[in-house]
């Protein structure tokens, strides 16, 4: 059983005194994959105030949602918006709920309702409310309201249509103490790797950075109160620790912004947070991964942290040149992230990076200079390629200078912008032609997704099994296939910005490009499945041994873990 030693929330807690009418149950609606602990958090406190409440996944065909809320009569329906790009999806459902005789209370959060919550009102017409901000005490305001039939449009933290006109209510300010909060309830079955559960957490919530790309630090920074607060170090390896005991959960993922390591403070936190693993005899039994920014990689910090269970670190390093850094306003340097990455291949911590390929400052040498930063830290193989472009997310500062300057370009689903040199735009739509780059990269059955999995994979066999036959040979040729394909790919992409600026032909085709990928991708395959069928007997007793699961009867693919 879960321990809660406190009421659940927040400043004013006479919010819980109150008499409620928790006879209708509450229906929470967001993207549930890999966990949503925004939900998470939303449902706990709502039940732990006697509300029933009713998760789905966004994911999920329509019919089927509707199906749910037809059934259970929610007395309101809250809907989490964290990807500004589903709102077409939401804004569908919606439309499906209040055609389909649904009339109760529709209110929406997240960072773009709370940012742009006008237009998130005029987008998503059948909408009551939007709660702005952290939204536990504004939700079950509005729940113990609508459910009594109250007024609810003064509840502080809401935006709402009255008449023709938008009116928002005074900010809620961000919770003071995250401790207040119970658990974030987890709906959901854990993902896995090789029969290991894993399950996201969190730490802290905010991030004192300004990157221009980024609507996190515009989010905690718009309403009232500290921008971030750290959870108490032995209260985080608490919760841990009952999710290890009761739920045989060994891997989790701390989905911080930026996980609290920069400066004395937060470094005697991490220090702290290390003790009380300890202390709680973690170390060999649960794995951590942590987001940081590369400025934050101090080697002794790191050891020590390796040493109590950290095996992935992931940080944005977004460019490899210094304008490209300047325009993202990153305020850390190509020397820095490349010093970053050193420490933790030589202190043997698995890594994986954020990388924008093109930004609105883009040149075809800029272009070229993030190609040989990515050949620099890529250059042993020790992991596969991955690039993105910069999308101007509402609520970040580069937007706005892309609007002020007449750059903006497509809508909300699909924000865009022009580059300073049209030539780039096009070397840009031709690199996605010849490279599909959902398919390379970023989809299920992409190279670089599975073979992040494949080296997921192996810095949990380090950690989390005993020693496994031929596990070097295995390591060696993983390298070897990622920097082949890495080193593919960044031909085909260095070559292609050639092709546009000196007009040099294009000598790749979609199908040569995809012929090489599935060459790879099979490759990968064979050696994975190979080398896991060879361990198959150990890798099954050492999960039946130490009660990770009951009965396995198949070791899991590759594909099947992604
Ligand atoms: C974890 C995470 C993921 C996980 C999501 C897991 C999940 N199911 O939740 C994964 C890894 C899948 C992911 C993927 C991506 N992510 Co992401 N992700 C995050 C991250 C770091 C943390 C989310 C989180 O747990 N926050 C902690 C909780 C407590 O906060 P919260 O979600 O904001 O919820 C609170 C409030 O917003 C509010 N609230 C939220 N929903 C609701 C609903 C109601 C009814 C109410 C009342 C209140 C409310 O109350 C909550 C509690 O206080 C956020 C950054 C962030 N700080 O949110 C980025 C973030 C959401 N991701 C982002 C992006 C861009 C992506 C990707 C596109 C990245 C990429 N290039 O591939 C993909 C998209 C995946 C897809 N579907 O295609 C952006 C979204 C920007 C935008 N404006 O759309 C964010 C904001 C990061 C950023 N730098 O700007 N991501
Ligand atoms: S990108 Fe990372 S470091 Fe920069 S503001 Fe966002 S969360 Fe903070």
């Amino acid at each position: 059983m879960r321990q809660l030693t406190s009421l659940p929330v927040i400043q004013d807690a006479s919010v819980f005194i109150q008499s409620r009418n928790t006879s209708r149950p509450v229906m929470l609606i967001g993207f549930q994959n890999q966990g949503n602990l925004g939900v998470g958090y939303l449902a706990a406190v709502l039940r732990k105030c006697g509300y029933e409440v009713h998760v789905v996944d966004i994911e999920q065909e329509p019919e089927k949602i509707l199906k749910v809320a037809l059934e259970i009569k929610p007395v309101l329906i809250g809907f989490s918006l964290i990807f500004q790009f589903f709102i077409d999806r939401y804004a569908t459902l919606l439309y499906l709920f209040r055609a389909n005789g649904i009339n109760c209370h529709f209110t929406m959060g997240g960072h773009f309702p709370s940012l742009s919550y006008a237009q998130t009102l005029e987008l998503v017409p059948e909408l009551d409310s939007v709660v702005r901000f952290e939204g536990e005490t504004t939700l079950l305001e509005l729940v113990d309201a609508v459910s009594q039939d109250k007024d609810w449009r003064e509840i502080h933290g809401l935006a709402f249509r009255n008449g023709e006109q938008i009116v928002t209510t005074p900010a809620r300010a961000l919770l003071d103490d995250l401790d207040q909060l119970p658990y974030p309830d987890r709906d959901y079955e854990p993902e896995m790797v090789l029969g290991r559960s894993i399950m996201p957490i969190l730490a802290s919530r905010g991030c004192a950075r300004t990157c221009s790309f980024c609507s996190i630090h515009t989010f905690y920074r718009a309403a009232p109160g500290r921008i971030v607060r750290t959870r108490k170090p032995a209260e985080v390896v608490r919760e841990m620790r009952m999710l290890h005991e009761e739920q045989g959960i060994t891997i989790f993922l701390f989905q911080d912004d930026d996980f609290p390591l920069f400066g004395q403070v937060w470094r005697r936190w991490a220090n702290e947070f290390v003790d009380e693993l300890h202390r709680n005899e973690l170390p060999g039994k649960v794995i951590w991964k942590m987001n940081c920014r590369a400025d934050a990689v101090d080697r002794e910090l790191f050891i020590r942290m390796r040493d109590a269970g950290l095996y992935l670190v992931y940080m944005g390093l977004e460019s490899g040149s210094e304008e490209g850094l300047e325009t993202l306003h990153k305020q850390i340097t190509v020397e820095q992230n490349i010093r970053a990455v050193n420490i933790l291949k030589d202190i043997g911590l698995m890594w994986e990076y954020g990388f924008m390929l093109l930004d609105p400052s883009s040149t075809f040498e800029s272009i070229r200079e993030n190609i040989n930063f990515l050949r620099t830290i890529l250059e042993d193989g020790c992991l596969p390629v991955t690039f993105c472009r910069m999308l101007p997310y509402d609520g970040t500062p580069i937007k706005d200078e892309l609007v002020r300057t007449g750059r903006i370009r497509g809508d909300i689903c699909n924000p865009d912008y022009d580059f300073l040199d049209p030539k780039i735009s096009e070397f840009y739509e031709a690199l996605t032609k010849v490279v599909s780059l959902t398919g390379w990269i970023h989809g299920l059955k992409a190279v670089t997704n599975q073979l992040s999995w494949a080296w997921h994979e192996v810095a949990t066999i380090e950690r989390l099994f005993p020693a496994l036959v031929g596990m070097d040979e295995y390591k060696e040729k993983l390298r070897r296939i990622t920097k082949e394909s890495n080193d593919f790919l960044l031909r085909v992409v260095e070559d292609l910005s050639y092709a546009f600026s000196h007009g040099k032909e294009d000598i790749w085709t979609p199908d040569v490009v995809e012929k090489n990928r599935d060459r790879f991708l099979d490759e990968l395959l064979v050696e994975r499945d190979g080398f896991v069928y060879r361990n198959e007997r150990i890798i099954l007793s050492t999960l039946e041994s130490d009660g990770s699961v009951e009965i396995v009867e198949e070791a899991t693919s590759v594909s099947a873990t992604a």
